[in-house]
């Protein structure tokens, strides 16, 4: 068992799974990888049951009975790696939007710099690295960040990023029963709760590239989750006015 474990949830990526799971195990440093498909109908979940054969003590499956969003999918692999004590755990997609070459750079910034929790980053030192998106979309996931940074007051400038590298304790902390959103929003509320325990988040500069295969799981709901969402995680709990 390597001390860290890499998550990536599928939902139909039959196209990517293989050869994300290989450029993983290809990096110099080791990692495990788990792998938390939600019963794809293309049938993801077999091509990562033949690797198995290849990484009986690297690579893990778990397959959930539906599609049931990406938060709960960490969460469920969250539970998993505390279970089995991995020292630190990362969120990674399958389309390679994130490049696995990056991730020793988020295990670094844990282990040698002394983050708690490692983001990232497409937008730091005023820059947009993101290559391949149109502008719109740059546009939306650009000041949906800025917006929750205004709104929180989190000192985090890719608010929403998917790449994120946890250390146990973070994770052991977070009250999963209470984490309330499953789209992009997810990522932002442990983020902010992660901040709000007190743990030291550092950016680290990454460019993320749109996905070249498959399909997208981005949707309106996932966005007016995070919108009106950040807005409930900020008041929660304020007390209200008397009328
Ligand atoms: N297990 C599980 N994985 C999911 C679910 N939704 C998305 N994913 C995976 O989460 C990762 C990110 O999803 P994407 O579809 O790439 O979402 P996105 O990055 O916002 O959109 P695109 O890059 O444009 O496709 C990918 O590895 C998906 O396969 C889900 O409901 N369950
Ligand atoms: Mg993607």
């Amino acid at each position: 068992m390597n001390d860290t474990l890499v998550i990536i949830p599928t939902y139909n990526e039959k196209e990517n799974v293989e050869a994300i799971i290989e450029a993983v195990f290809a990096l110099e440093k080791k990692f495990d990888v788990l792998i938390v498909d939600d019963n794809s109908p293309d049938g993801t979940a077999n091509i990562v049951t033949e690797l198995i054969k290849k990484y009986p003590n690297q690579l893990f499956l778990e397959v959930r009975k539906e599609k049931a969003g990406l938060g709960t999918a960490y969460i469920h692999g969250f539970k998993w790696a505390i279970d089995r004590k991995y020292e630190y755990i990362i969120e990674m997609d399958a389309d390679f939007s994130h490049n696995p070459e990056d991730l020793p750079r988020l295990y670094k910034a844990c282990v040698l710099e002394g983050a708690d929790v490692a983001v990232g980053s497409r937008y730091m030192n005023r820059e947009i690295n993101v290559v391949n998106w149109d502008i719109k979309r740059i546009l939306l996931s650009y000041l949906a960040s800025k917006y929750v940074r205004v709104i929180t007051g989190i000192p985090v400038y890719d608010t929403t990023a998917g790449f994120v590298c946890y250390s146990r304790k973070v994770l052991e902390k977070i009250d999963y029963d209470k984490i309330q959103f499953i789209g992009y929003a997810f990522q932002i509320e442990m983020k902010y709760k992660s901040w709000k325990h007190g743990f030291n988040i550092k950016e680290v500069s990454i460019v993320f590239t749109d996905r070249v295969k498959g399909a997208s799981k981005m949707n309106g709901s996932i966005i007016k989750e995070a919108i009106f969402g950040v807005l409930k995680m900020r008041f929660k709990g304020l007390p209200k006015k008397n009328k």
